[in-house]
Formats: C-alpha cells, sequence, structure tokens
C-alpha cells in the first residue's frame, strides 16, 4: 500500500502516565491525554508534533460536549430555541482498563451526586479510550447514565469535537462530490466577514486568500444524513508529506433519530465532529426529556480516529479513498470485539430479525410487490413512525435487496418495532407485533406486506412521495452569497439565501400550478416561505393547484394527500374553489420548529396529512385548491411539501375498476 505503514517491526502500545497527562503510543500514533479530565491534547502522527491546534488551550482541542438543561418546569424558561447550557466534558478520575501490548483501554469519569444539582446534567458519564497494536488512530466511546432517583433533565446536544490545526488542515471531505478548500477561521472575524442573517452564516468580504472573496460560510452547509455520515475529515496537503485525519462512525445505532437525521460533520475551524444528538433539523421535538424517575444508560460510539498519510505524488483523492477503504474495514469489524466495557455489547450477546417487504398500492397494481432499496429498521417501541424523533434508546437499519429480503443484524436486547418507509409511497410503516430481541436470536418475521394510505385512484400528483423536496424547483442562489462547491451541483439546495428568491420570482403573485401543464421541477417552488415586504415585514403566502375535473361523484368523498417533508412556525390552511372560506377545509394549526429553511436542509421531520373532500365542494370542469402558509414572522418560516395528491372516491368494486 501507499501508505506510510512500513513499520516492519510492529510495536506494542506503550502507556506513560504523568502528573497531569496519560499518553497512549503505539509506534504509529501517539495520543495525549489531560489527567484526570481526559480531554485530547495533542495526536503526534508521522512526525507531525500535534495535528490538533496547538495555539489553543489544552481544554479546546479534542472533547466530549453536552448541552443540557434543567427538567421539569424549569425546561419552559428556556423558550422554543431549545437552547441550553454547554458543559466541555471534564472527567474527575482516571483508571487504566487495559493496558498490555495489544490494547490500551483508559477510563475517565465524572459521577454525579447531589451536590452538582443544577450545575452539572445528572449523569455519569465514563470516556473511554482505546488504542491498538498496529493501528493508525484511535478510538473514543462514551457511557451516559441517568440513575433512578436523580432529578429530571434534558439533553439538546452530545458529541466529540475536534479542532485541528488551521495551517495544516484546509481541504475538507464531507462525502464523494462534497470536498473542497476551505477558507482559513480567521476569514469569519469582523472586518474580513460579515454576518449575515445569522451568526453562522459569514460572507467573506476580505479573505486572506482572495480565492475566497465573495463567498459565503455556514457549517450548515455541510450538514449530512446519518445514513451517509460514516467517515469524513480534514487533509493537510504538503509537497512531501500530506496527511488524513478522519471521523469513522462504523454504526449509526447510537445517533439519535434513525438513517435521515442530518447532523453537523466538519466545518470551518478546521473543525471535525462526530455529533450523537442533536435537535438540528427537528427541533424541540428532538429534545431528550429525563423524567425524575427515569434510570437511563446509554453507550455513544465507539467511533475511530484514523490518520493516515502519503509523501510524493501526493493528490487528496488518494488519501480519501484509503479512509473509505478503512471505513468499509471498520463497519465489517461491528460490532467490534475489543471495547472492554460490559455495556458494549459484543455480537454474540446481540440477535438477528429477518423477513422480506412488499408493497400493495391496490390502485396501482393488486399485486404484492418486492421492495428493493428500502430502509427496514428497528426502533423502541413506539407510534408508527416514532423512530425520527426517537433519541434516548438504539436503532437498527438495513436495506432490503432486490428481492425485498432484509436482515437487520447485531441488534441490542430488547423490546422493538420493526420500521420502515417506502420511496415511491406515502406513509409509514410499522410490523403489528413488537420484536424482542434476546441474546443469539434469529427472529424471521416472514413477508411483511406495506399497504400504504389509499382510499381511492389517483386523480393527479406533484411531486415524488420521497420524504424530501429535492425534485421541486431549487433556484440558484444569489450571487452574493455563493458556495461555490454547490454551483451545478445535485445538492444545490445547500446554498445560503434561496428563501428570499421566492419573492424575487413571485414579486406580488403567488405561484400558481396548473395541473396537466406545469411541471413540479420548474414551477413548484421547494419551499413555500414568506414574501419580504418594502417595510422589512413579511408576508404569508398562499399558493394555488387548479385542475379540471371531467366529472364529479357529488355523493363521494375525495381525499388529498399531502405529505410534508419540512416545516418551521407554519401554519398550513387548505380551501378548495373558495380562497375565504373560513373556517378552512383544513388548518394544521402550528406546526413545527425544523429550521430546515435557514439550514439549507431539504428535508426535516415526516408529516402526512389525509383530507376528506366531500364532493359537494368539487366541480365539473376548473377548480382550486389554496394552500396557505399563514404565519410571517421571520423569512425562516414555511414549509417544504414532499408530494401533494388527490385520490377520486373508492371504486366500489376495485377489480372491475382496473
Ligand atoms: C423478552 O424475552 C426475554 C427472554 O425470553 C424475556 O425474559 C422477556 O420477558 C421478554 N420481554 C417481553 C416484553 O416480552
Ligand atoms: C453549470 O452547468 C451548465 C451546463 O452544464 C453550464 O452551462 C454552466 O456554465 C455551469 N455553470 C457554472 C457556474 O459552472
Ligand atoms: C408593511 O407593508 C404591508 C404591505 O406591503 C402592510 O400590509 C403591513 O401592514 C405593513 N406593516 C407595517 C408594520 O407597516
Ligand atoms: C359516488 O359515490 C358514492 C359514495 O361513495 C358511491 O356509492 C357511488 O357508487 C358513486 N357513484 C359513481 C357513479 O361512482
Ligand atoms: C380551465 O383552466 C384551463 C387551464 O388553466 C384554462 O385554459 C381554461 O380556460 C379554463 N376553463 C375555464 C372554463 O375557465
Ligand atoms: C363552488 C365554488 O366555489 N366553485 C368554484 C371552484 O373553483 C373554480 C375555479 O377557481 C371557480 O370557477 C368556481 O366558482
Amino acid at each position: 500500500m501507499f501508505l506510510m505503514l512500513q513499520f516492519i517491526l510492529v510495536l506494542g502500545v506503550r502507556l506513560d502516565i504523568q502528573d497531569k497527562h496519560v499518553i497512549m503510543d503505539n509506534g504509529i500514533v501517539q495520543v495525549t491525554l489531560s489527567k484526570p479530565e481526559g480531554i485530547v491534547t495533542g495526536i503526534q502522527y508521522n512526525g507531525l508534533d500535534n495535528l490538533l491546534e496547538v495555539v489553543n488551550d489544552e481544554s479546546d482541542r479534542g472533547y466530549w460536549d453536552l448541552v443540557w438543561d434543567e427538567g421539569g418546569n424549569k425546561t419552559t424558561k428556556k423558550g422554543a430555541k431549545g437552547k441550553g447550557r454547554f458543559d466541555r466534558i471534564e472527567a474527575t478520575n482516571f483508571t487504566v482498563i487495559v493496558e498490555n501490548e495489544e490494547q490500551v483501554e483508559l477510563s475517565f469519569t465524572r459521577k454525579w451526586n447531589f451536590s452538582l444539582e443544577g450545575k452539572l446534567a445528572p449523569l455519569n458519564i465514563d470516556k473511554r479510550f482505546i488504542m491498538l497494536r498496529g493501528s493508525s488512530g484511535f478510538y473514543m466511546y462514551a457511557i451516559y447514565e441517568h440513575l433512578k432517583e436523580w432529578p429530571a433533565f434534558d439533553i439538546d446536544n452530545t458529541r466529540i469535537a475536534f479542532k485541528l490545526r488551521k495551517d495544516k488542515f484546509r481541504y475538507m471531505v464531507i462525502a464523494e462530490e462534497r470536498q473542497r478548500f476551505m477558507p482559513l477561521p480567521d476569514d469569519r472575524s469582523p472586518g474580513r466577514g460579515e454576518v449575515l442573517a445569522y451568526a453562522e452564516a459569514v460572507r467573506l468580504v476580505d479573505p486572506v486568500e482572495p480565492e475566497f472573496i465573495g463567498e459565503v460560510d455556514d457549517k450548515y452547509e455541510y450538514s449530512c444524513e446519518s445514513r451517509y455520515n460514516r467517515v469524513h475529515g480534514w487533509i493537510s496537503i504538503d509537497p512531501s508529506k500530506s496527511i488524513g485525519f478522519w471521523l469513522i462512525m462504523p454504526s449509526y445505532e447510537f445517533r439519535s433519530a434513525g438513517p435521515l437525521k442530518q447532523y453537523l460533520t466538519s466545518h470551518v475551524g478546521p473543525t471535525a465532529l462526530s455529533v450523537f444528538h442533536s435537535i438540528h433539523y427537528s427541533g424541540v421535538d428532538l429534545i431528550m426529556k429525563f423524567g425524575p424517575n427515569e434510570p437511563w444508560k446509554k453507550v455513544y460510539g465507539p467511533v475511530f480516529i484514523y490518520l493516515n498519510s502519503l509523501s510524493d505524488g501526493v493528490t487528496s483523492t488518494k488519501l480519501w479513498e484509503d479512509a473509505k477503504q478503512q471505513m468499509v474495514n471498520e463497519i465489517e469489524s461491528w460490532p467490534y470485539t475489543f471495547p472492554a466495557s460490559e455495556d458494549f455489547l459484543s455480537s454474540d450477546q446481540r440477535g438477528k430479525v429477518e423477513g422480506r417487504l412488499l408493497v400493495r398500492d391496490r390502485y396501482i397494481n393488486d399485486a404484492f410487490i418486492p421492495v428493493r432499496g428500502a430502509y427496514v429498521g428497528l426502533a423502541p417501541v413506539g407510534e408508527v413512525g416514532s423512530w425520527q424523533r426517537e433519541a434516548k434508546g438504539y436503532q437498527f437499519w438495513t436495506i432490503t435487496d432486490d428481492k425485498g429480503y432484509f436482515s437487520i443484524i447485531n441488534a441490542r436486547p430488547g423490546n422493538y418495532n420493526l420500521n420502515s418507509w417506502v420511496t415511491g409511497f406515502i406513509g409509514d410503516y410499522q410490523h403489528d407485533s413488537v420484536i424482542n430481541i434476546t441474546s443469539g436470536c434469529a427472529i424471521n418475521v416472514g413477508e411483511l406486506v406495506y399497504e400504504p394510505p389509499r382510499d381511492g385512484p389517483t386523480l393527479w400528483e406533484i411531486g415524488i412521495p420521497d420524504r424530501s423536496a429535492a425534485e421541486f424547483y431549487v433556484p440558484d442562489p444569489n450571487p452574493m452569497y455563493i458556495n461555490r462547491l454547490y454551483v451545478n451541483h445535485s445538492d444545490r439546495f445547500r446554498q445560503y439565501g434561496l428563501w428570499e428568491r421566492y419573492a424575487e420570482l413571485y414579486p406580488n403573485e403567488d405561484l400558481v400550478y396548473t395541473v396537466g401543464i406545469s411541471d413540479y421541477t420548474k414551477d413548484w417552488f421547494f419551499a413555500q416561505v414568506t414574501r419580504k415586504k418594502d417595510n422589512n415585514t413579511y408576508q404569508g403566502t398562499t399558493w394555488q393547484i387548479n385542475f379540471k375535473l371531467d366529472y364529479v361523484n357529488t355523493s363521494g368523498t375525495y381525499k388529498l394527500r399531502v405529505a410534508l417533508a419540512s416545516v418551521h412556525s407554519a401554519e398550513l390552511e387548505i380551501r378548495i374553489n373558495n380562497s375565504g372560506a373560513n373556517p378552512p377545509l383544513f388548518s394544521s394549526g402550528l406546526i413545527g420548529k425544523d429550521n430546515t429553511i435557514a439550514r439549507h436542509g431539504i428535508h426535516g421531520l415526516y408529516r402526512l396529512y389525509s383530507i376528506d373532500v366531500q364532493g359537494t365542494l368539487l366541480v365539473q370542469g376548473n377548480n382550486t385548491i389554496f394552500l396557505t402558509q399563514a404565519t410571517n414572522t421571520s423569512p425562516f418560516v414555511g414549509i417544504l411539501y414532499d408530494y401533494v395528491r388527490l385520490e377520486g372516491p373508492p371504486y366500489t368494486n376495485l377489480k372491475h375498476q382496473n
């Protein structure tokens, strides 16, 4: 291989315990931790003294943190934003768990007691660090525990953060199509950068390197869905020796809210994050709320901090290719055999569920059709679809094969619901019975049939039911607010300021969509946002869907399906053929705190509304559905539609009508 791992003699792992520091060294990597706090203060690799930002205080280089608040009534004080208290977790006790030539495992713990009430989150935290012989990196995991009699509290966010040397790490890689040279942190400072509508978004007016002039830097442009967030990091490109620093997440069983949850990754700093829980793109629904009598324990990780390097003929591509290969190796070794905590379960302590997923949508096809490439997952027992708001337990997801078969392996013992959703169909699937996973179990649930919500034939539809608004019209960004990475990119929605483009396209009249004539890829703006008025106020908007019916069954009930990809402080009102109807046919009430529009996400939490439409409301010929987004509190409120469909009344005899 091209990596500089040509150590013929693979040294054993050595541990050096000093007064204020502990050093793990396997001859490839040397990691220094503060003692007893358990903060990574140094990573020495391949001749580079420290990959971490040496100008930062030791406590601000490589650490676990937590955003929390007191629970119960006190929670209401912090308001809807879910802003809590920041805690860079410092341990008070250090223990060597394993020390031999093959492996070192260290534990840094912080125990809670009532004298800490109101000062620290009521959690026992055990931060673990593992180094293996011959391994080009190290592992981190942590065990959080809340005991039964302890006070109520909330967790908003918890993660591992690394701050790398800004003079070295300039090239960032999130994914194959999402990598670039990044601006310096200095470019965001007053004078060099101009803060836009919120603090995270900065326009670079006088960056140190002129190549970044005029670009917008915003860490939310680098968010990633959990399912794809498995390896990301930074490369230090140097003519003589390039070094890659990577965070590898071999599993997302411990991350909150399933495969579609979006998390921050790496961003200007240079910062690299492994986020385990956050409320981003979901809002208050995802705050982890613990009651006063709620015992809880969870293992976050392990994640692997991987280092690679190359000398001469350097390209960033090779280090990235190697990091991806390492990710595959880590995934194949999951669950790891080496973590010493009994709370991390080995493969033989875990169980398996197999089956096959079929879909039957009788108004499209009477057959049971195997579903290919669908996500099927175990999540803690809850309502249908609750996995997207679930954070306290573990989730285990897999993808169906070409014939619809799936096998979820290595699930931890416990009770779960089996869940799925299927691209191309609305709604959520949940298997009727609770699945009880035990050590070594192999449960076969047989053939499962998902019958998506459907009462009658499709009269028309807009969009693709896939929980995302990406197929709709996403405008080019204002030339003032560009991130060049996303110009002509499949993720064009990750640009700053797209919400303002609506009022430019529709300065006076709102969007009108005519079924059979309009094209949703061009004529349906990806977000129903507010319109800014000259006096700096905002205005709700009303979109119209025009459609023609050749025949109306006035005694029948039609069904309008409105699937939403995300909402933020929105209120959706629906009227038919009478824009002034009061009350409207449907009102959602005030919904959502996903904050997806400002954060350049193309989806947040999925919502599906099924609305009865009496035939008497419709007319033969032209009809209009009015979709009003009624709130006007900011530029960031609004609705991202996933899919809209009108169904005719049920056929009395389905077979004959087909
Ligand atoms: C799950 O199975 C285990 C082992 O058979 C059993 O002890 C436990 O009671 C079961 N739990 C439920 C909720 O059925
Ligand atoms: C985007 O792609 C189109 C067609 O592929 C090309 O004409 C255009 O110049 C590209 N724009 C930029 C800014 O690269
Ligand atoms: C701002 O202008 C809109 C119409 O352009 C008007 O309806 C609204 O009352 C105005 N608001 C204020 C605070 O002046
Ligand atoms: C109209 O709807 C009613 C109620 O669903 C149904 O009984 C009737 O058969 C329908 N008429 C036609 C012509 O489809
Ligand atoms: C019905 O709508 C179509 C498409 O917008 C339009 O061309 C036609 O003139 C309308 N018909 C009537 C009777 O308004
Ligand atoms: C009953 C009713 O209000 N019908 C209206 C339905 O919508 C069409 C198109 O906007 C109008 O022409 C009808 O008057």
